[in-house]
């Protein structure tokens, strides 16, 4: 059935924009359930952290590992569900132990759910998993679930849902570890995008309509490279175009042939890395690439080099910036599907969750 014009992707636009509305709120139900009190004793042992997930949840793992990692100093990775699925012994070792994160939207991802079953019953480790929905398979296996249900979506593709489980895993480690920096700054997240949220909404639309790209590369180091990857991920998904990402310096070492009039090279710069990174920009300038620029603040080099500058001066801790990074890539990803024609809220091919009927480990 067509959908009038005005309408086209009006769920994902919403779900886009409501984000700083969705996140107070998500804060605001976790501090009513108590849910990280709750979750304090399990969460006291020294263990390392597993996060799990697919498609854009993975990238969630990815993001919330490294969070992990910086913001409590112990041990976390990120691994797709598959994984464990097929070839478990790469990824449990004897004698450690493990306290697997699911992550997942929906609850009802297969490979997600065979994950869960495995790890519980199988290996006989307690799961924690977090979802934006009430009741499904995931809650009903894992032995804890925190559920961010002011985040769900109408949207097949993942936006406010994924934003808001990654703030809510980076606040469960704050508190994990006592880090109030990081709590004050993550709970201050809505209010400062909310801030800046219009009018990058506005300068994104006219940036796509002004200019055509033929394909697209995103880069990023450390922990904002899971938001460059899921950047990627919205433009494969809500476009159809073709998009990659690597980490900023590896993009030297072969995949800059590709940097031309017509691909989009998109910077997610950080502060830890910033000088290093800065350089890869005037280079692939310099190779007549158009640049989009997201950083926290920028320095005149940076300014010249971008024809797409987001600088958010932000006063948070770094790894309390990182939902924010995500905006300018939905939002690019949204307005290039919405150039293309395509009904975002219904995206070819893809489905809101992955169900499968069968997959090894029955
Ligand atoms: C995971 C996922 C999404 C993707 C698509 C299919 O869903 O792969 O990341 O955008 O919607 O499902 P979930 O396990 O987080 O519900």
């Amino acid at each position: 059935m067509a959908v009038s014009p005005s309408k086209v992707g009006a769920n994902t636009r919403e779900e886009i924009l409501s984000q700083p509305y969705c996140w107070r709120e998500c804060f605001k139900a976790n501090d009513e359930n108590d849910v990280f009190e709750r979750l304090d004793d399990e969460f006291k042992q020294e263990a390392e952290y597993l996060f799990i997930g697919c498609g854009s949840s993975y990238y969630i793992a990815q993001a919330a590992a490294t969070s992990w990692e910086l913001i409590t100093r112990t041990s976390a990775r990120a691994i797709p569900a598959s994984e464990l699925l097929l070839f478990p012994d790469l990824i449990l070792k004897k004698g450690v132990v493990y306290r697997p994160v699911l992550i997942s939207r929906s609850g009802h991802s297969s490979e997600v759910v065979r994950a869960a079953r495995y790890l519980e019953r199988e290996r006989k480790i307690s799961t924690l998993a977090i979802s934006c929905s009430k009741n499904h398979p995931l809650g009903e296996i894992a032995k804890t679930t925190i559920r961010v249900l002011p985040a769900d979506e109408e949207s097949v593709v993942m936006t406010r849902s994924f934003s808001s489980m990654l703030l809510t895993l980076q606040l469960l480690a704050a508190q994990t570890a006592n880090r109030k920096d990081i709590s004050k700054g993550l709970r201050r997240m809505p209010d400062l995008v909310q801030a800046i949220i219009q009018s990058l909404n506005a300068r994104l639309e006219e940036f796509v309509q002004a200019r055509a790209f033929a394909d697209y590369v995103f880069l990023a180091q450390g922990p904002l490279f899971p938001i460059a990857s899921e950047g990627q991920l919205k433009i494969t998904e809500m476009s159809c175009s073709y998009a990659q990402a690597f980490h900023t310096l590896e993009f030297r070492h072969g995949p800059k042939a590709i940097a031309g009039p017509d691909t989009l090279i998109s910077f997610l710069l950080s502060e830890s890395g910033y000088d290093a990174e800065r350089e890869v920009v005037e280079e692939i300038k310099s190779l007549g690439a158009p640049t989009l620029v997201i950083a926290n603040k920028a320095d005149a080099v940076t300014r010249k080099c971008a024809d797409f500058l987001v600088e958010f001066e932000f006063d948070v801790p770094e790894c309390a910036r990182l939902a924010g990074y995500l905006i300018p890539c939905q939002l690019l990803g949204f307005y290039l599907g919405i150039k293309k024609g395509y009904d975002i809220d219904n995206p070819r091919n893809l489905s809101r969750a992955v169900i499968l009927d069968s997959i090894a480990t029955e």
